[in-house]
Formats: structure tokens, C-alpha cells, sequence
């Protein structure tokens, strides 16, 4: 049985979120919300991909979880929490939205935050570096089929070894998409074109989502943060009230606070 201190939610300057995919099979909305009835943050980001408009275009799959989803955010933001919504390459009709609000959504194509440390961070979907999705827009769609054939042929129940290592011991699909990312990265100086935009944004980092690869690491000069998915990882981003970023790995954590042991869902942070 939980006690009382294991329900207390955990209390984060930000938030950011990416890559939820909802209306997608693959969008662990149930999990989702969990994490987030858990966690409470004076400032949220959707960093993009949150409502998966291609996969609706395919085969329209909209689960009354998905839906709480949405609920679940716009009601955050009556309650005083301040949420942007950055859409990304997914839900990129959102972005003739931009500078609009959504109930108290406010719809940017890109934010710059400002830690509790005075770190200066962008905040942008990431398909912005991805060559393939402007060069080659075709191969893209080809790729997220692919990727959505393979997820489900290694489908694992949620929650499945949450432990440490297991962010990065990745599923099949998940494998397959990182070493495809990195490649398309390689070839299309991904690591300069953040250098570059960061620079033109005189910020000290970035966050992005997108690759569906949670990471905190030096780009260059830059910081680099990636907040992972909520298809398959179920990571965030957060900040805390001193200002240091960590990524959280949800299927960790929920296990710590049921079972009352040490946490080891600490993933990483900006100083390790
Ligand atoms: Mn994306």
C-alpha cells in the first residue's frame, strides 16, 4: 500500500513533453496520464508531435484516454499553470496557430525559456534539423510507416523493466529509429545547425523532441536536451526549482513510488 508521502506529486519549476502521438496506436496515453497526475510544474511545453495528424490521416484510432489527454492539459491551464504548445512535424497544421491560444494553450512555433539559473533555452520541435523531412518528405512518411509496422511486431506491455539501463536497451523499432535518426543527422550536420541556431537565438541550449531518444549532452558549446516519447521510452524533461534539468523515465519512477525504494529513475542530468 502507498503511503501518504508516495502519493505527493513531485513538484518541478518546467515540464517538457514531446512526441505523445495521440491518435496514434501507439500513444501511451494511459501512462501519460499517470506521470502527469503525479507531477505538478508551473510551466509546461508540449514540444511537439502531440497529436499524431498523419497517423489520424491513415487509420483514425481516438480512445476515450486520448481525449482525457487533451482534457487533462487545457484544464492544467485554467487552473494558472502556463502551457505552450510548439507543434511539430506530426501536428504541423497546428502551426498556422502560432502566437493563438487554445482555451489558455498558447500555440508557438518556438519558445525560449529561462531557467531559475539564468540558462537561456530554445525550445523547438526538432524536425527543423531533420533533413530527410524537408529534402525528402516521401521518405519520411515511408520511414514512419515502417517504424509503426515494426513497434507493433515488438510491442511490449507497458511498464516492463523500468529499470536504469532499460531507457537506452531499447525495443527493436525504437533501435531501427535511432540509428536511422543518426545517420540522417550525420549526413545533414545536424550538430552544427543546432550550434548555429542556438548562437542566432543567443541561448545556451536547446530542447527539442522528435528523435524520440531522451538525452542531455554537449552539442558543441550547446546544451542539448531531448525530452524522449511517449510512445515508447515515457520520458520528460523537467527542471527544478534551483534551475538543474533531469529527464525522468516514467515506468521507473512509478515503480519507485509504489514500492517506496530508492530512486533510480534519474536518468541523467545537466551535471553528470
Ligand atoms: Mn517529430
Amino acid at each position: 500500500m502507498q503511503s501518504e508521502a508516495d502519493s505527493k506529486p513531485l513538484k518541478y519549476k518546467t515540464l517538457w513533453i514531446s512526441d505523445i502521438h495521440l491518435g496514434s496506436s501507439g500513444a501511451q496515453a494511459d501512462e501519460l496520464l499517470r506521470f502527469l497526475r503525479q507531477v505538478e510544474a508551473e510551466r509546461i511545453f508540449l514540444v511537439g508531435d502531440i497529436i499524431d495528424l498523419w497517423a489520424l490521416r491513415r487509420r483514425p484510432h481516438w480512445p476515450r484516454s486520448h481525449m482525457e489527454v487533451v482534457r487533462h492539459l487545457l484544464a492544467r491551464a485554467a487552473d494558472g499553470v502556463q502551457i505552450t504548445y510548439i507543434p511539430g512535424n506530426h501536428d504541423h497544421a497546428m502551426r498556422c496557430y502560432s502566437g493563438q491560444n487554445f482555451g489558455q494553450i498558447r500555440v508557438e512555433q518556438r519558445a525560449l525559456h529561462v531557467t531559475a539559473d539564468g540558462r537561456r533555452l530554445l525550445i523547438m520541435h526538432g524536425d527543423e534539423f531533420d533533413g530527410i523531412i524537408h529534402k525528402l518528405p516521401w521518405l519520411a512518411h515511408i520511414g514512419d510507416i515502417l517504424y509503426d509496422g515494426l513497434r507493433a511486431l515488438n510491442r511490449k506491455p507497458a511498464g516492463t523493466s523500468p529499470d536504469k539501463k532499460n531507457l537506452h536497451a531499447k525495443t527493436f523499432s525504437a533501435k531501427a529509429k535511432h540509428r536511422a535518426k543518426k545517420v540522417v543527422h550525420f549526413l545533414s550536420g545536424f550538430e552544427n545547425r543546432i550550434a548555429q541556431t542556438c548562437a542566432q537565438a543567443r541561448a545556451h541550449g536547446i530542447v527539442c523532441g522528435h528523435s524520440h531518444h531522451a538525452e542531455i549532452r554537449r552539442c558543441g558549446d550547446f546544451l542539448y536536451c531531448n525530452d524522449g516519447d511517449w510512445v515508447e521510452s515515457r520520458t520528460a524533461l523537467v527542471e527544478h526549482l534551483n534551475g538543474q534539468l533531469e529527464l525522468l523515465h516514467w515506468p521507473a519512477l512509478e515503480t519507485e513510488k509504489g514500492n517506496n525504494t530508492e530512486r533510480k529513475s534519474r536518468l541523467l542530468t545537466d551535471a553528470s
